[in-house]
């Protein structure tokens, strides 16, 4: 597997500071920003009521409005591999997930490549990583890290720290106020005269969606809209679609992802593989386990009572996906809230840039489904609100922005030269512009995913897109490979196929000539 390095020119960091130190001609030094970046796991800008879809409106988020009231929200955000893994390589390493090796869940990461966080450490940063780290190598680059086991628990969450001599110790509590205490402490612990990054990153709300509990009967009364796809059935989209394993009917199992249960054994009495994992349950307290069964017991039981079949047994899936689904975000809005009150109430706001964002989209039903993994768009676009000190409020941009372009950012903020080897660009420029795209700005976004085989099934594709058409090129599946075409402007919810249209041959060849040059350019080495 090939990998790029990034070489730290030598002398680089140092060279930037002091580029930002003019003491040396009697002047005070400049104080370069804070970075704090919230990344929850797996939240779809659907559930963000800032974004105004159907579903957040019956389940308001108002901490992440706020932040969105008083910063700029990104309409055209996006990953460049909609996995947990890749994602957080790419965060730390700017590069594309064939550049940093880490392609798949999993093994993967180039350890020898710099991560950011050692740059910003070099460039004077204090660095702290809280939260689900996911990825097979140590924390490193961060004075003070609390991450969790591998996809992390719900409750009674386990964290390795910097403290902690490589063990992992089980903290009591449930995982999103765990993660929110940790990075309040690392907040009251920090050196106050030097400038700090801080990563939150919520396990919340990640299959199997399990809520705290004062959230346990929150939505119970509320009947969420279907989205207007939830019935699809993929007539105009190619193989992928219809071998994936990731429908709320077929794939969504009624013990671990519903709850239910009194359904822990296969209808031949053996017990059903995902029994296991509602281990969940078994690190409660005897408080949250009773307060379980008291919220869960009684609706469950009217649940087997009714025998609900076909469309309605589907309706009742969805309603309880997105309800604890829903909970888990209501958790991680309390936790955006908190952090917001620090900031601001210890003279912060003005010197700190909020990033709030997602390490991927999600599907709430579209097309049938949840998880993500596709290049449509509820999985390729991700969350992203920035509130920026003494930028405007409310403001909400159209720019092209990738998950690429973090790494970028946060060394612009600490005034470090980005490596040649990043491809992303720092999102200042647009954001102090008010949320306008530069002149000068990508018109192209190159998509890659590669995790097959794997539980859900989707066929490994890659894609490139511009704001209006994508082309999307699965490869490996057993018919041969294929490719698809969304004209966006006119079919948001990617239902039409155009790949054969005559009307759009141009558009198709245009975006299968920038489809090459990336392949090309960035070296792709499968396709
Ligand atoms: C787990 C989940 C999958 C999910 C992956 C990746 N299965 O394997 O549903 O797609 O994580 O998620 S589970 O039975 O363990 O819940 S990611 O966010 O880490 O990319
Ligand atoms: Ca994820």
């Amino acid at each position: 597997m090939k990998s790029t390095s990034i070489t730290v020119p030598a002398g680089l960091a140092i060279a930037a500071m002091q580029a930002l130190a003019p003491q040396a001609q009697g002047q005070e030094a400049p104080k370069r920003l804070n970075i704090i970046h919230i990344m929850t796991d797996d939240h779809s800008y659907q559930a963000i009521s800032a974004y105004g879809h159907p579903l957040s409106r019956q389940a308001p988020t108002p901490n992440m409005d706020r932040l969105a009231s008083e910063g700029i929200r990104f309409d055209k955000a996006y990953v460049e591999n909609s996995l947990s893994t890749p994602s957080r390589a790419c965060l730390m390493t700017g590069l594309y997930s064939h550049q940093n090796g880490q392609r798949t869940l999993g093994r993967g990461i180039d350890t020898t490549v710099t991560f950011v966080s050692e740059l910003l450490q070099q460039a004077g940063y204090q660095t702290a990583m809280i939260g689900k780290w996911h990825m097979q190598c140590e924390p490193k680059g961060f004075d003070w890290y609390y991450v969790l086991r591998g996809q992390g628990e719900y409750y009674t969450p386990a964290f390795k720290s910097h403290l902690s001599e490589g063990k992992y110790i089980p903290e009591e509590g449930y995982a999103t106020d765990r993660v929110t205490a940790r990075a309040i402490e690392f907040l009251e612990q920090r050196d106050p005269d030097k400038p700090f990054c801080l990563y939150v990153h919520h396990k919340a709300p990640h299959r199997n969606w399990m809520p705290p509990t004062k959230y346990l009967d929150l939505y119970e009364d509320v009947t969420f809209p279907l989205p207007a796809t939830f019935h699809d059935t993929w007539s105009d989209k190619g193989e992928a679609a219809h071998v994936q394993r990731m429908t709320i009917d077929k794939d969504m199992t009624m013990i671990y992802d519903l709850k239910i249960e009194e359904l822990d054994v296969e209808p031949t009495g053996a017990p059903h593989p995902k029994r296991a994992l509602l281990n969940g349950l078994n690190r409660m307290d005897s408080t949250a386990r009773a307060a379980w069964e008291a919220a869960y017991g009684p609706r469950n039981k009217a649940f087997l009572e009714s025998n609900l079949e076909g469309e309605e047994l589907l309706e009742w899936k969805f309603q309880r996906y997105v309800r604890d689904y829903l909970r888990c975000i209501r958790s991680v809005d309390d936790s955006v809230g908190e952090i917001l009150e620090y900031v601001d109430s210890h003279g912060l706001a003005d010197n700190t840039i909020i990033v709030y964002t997602s390490d991927q989209g999600f599907y709430m039903g579209e097309h049938g489904w949840f998880d993500k993994r596709f290049m449509y768009e509820e999985s390729f676009r991700t969350p992203l609100i920035i509130r920026y000190p003494g930028g405007r409020g409310g403001l909400v941009s159209n720019a092209f922005v990738q998950n690429l372009d973090f790494a970028p950012t946060y060394l612009d903020v600490a005034g470090v030269v980005k490596p040649e080897e990043m491809s992303g660009r720092s999102l200042l420029p647009v954001i102090k512009h008010n949320g306008k795209q530069p002149c000068k700005w990508r018109k192209y976004m190159y998509y890659h995913y590669y995790d097959l085989p794997s539980e859900h099934n989707v066929l490994k594709h890659d894609g490139v897109a511009d704001k209006r058409f994508k082309l999307i090129h699965f490869y490996g599946g057993e018919n041969g490979d294929y490719d698809e075409f969304y004209d966006l402007r006119k079919d948001p919810d990617e239902m039409h196929n155009c790949i054969s249209e005559r009307r759009y041959a141009r558009r198709v060849r245009r975006l299968q000539k920038q489809l090459d040059k990336f392949r090309v350019e960035l070296k792709v080495d499968e396709y």
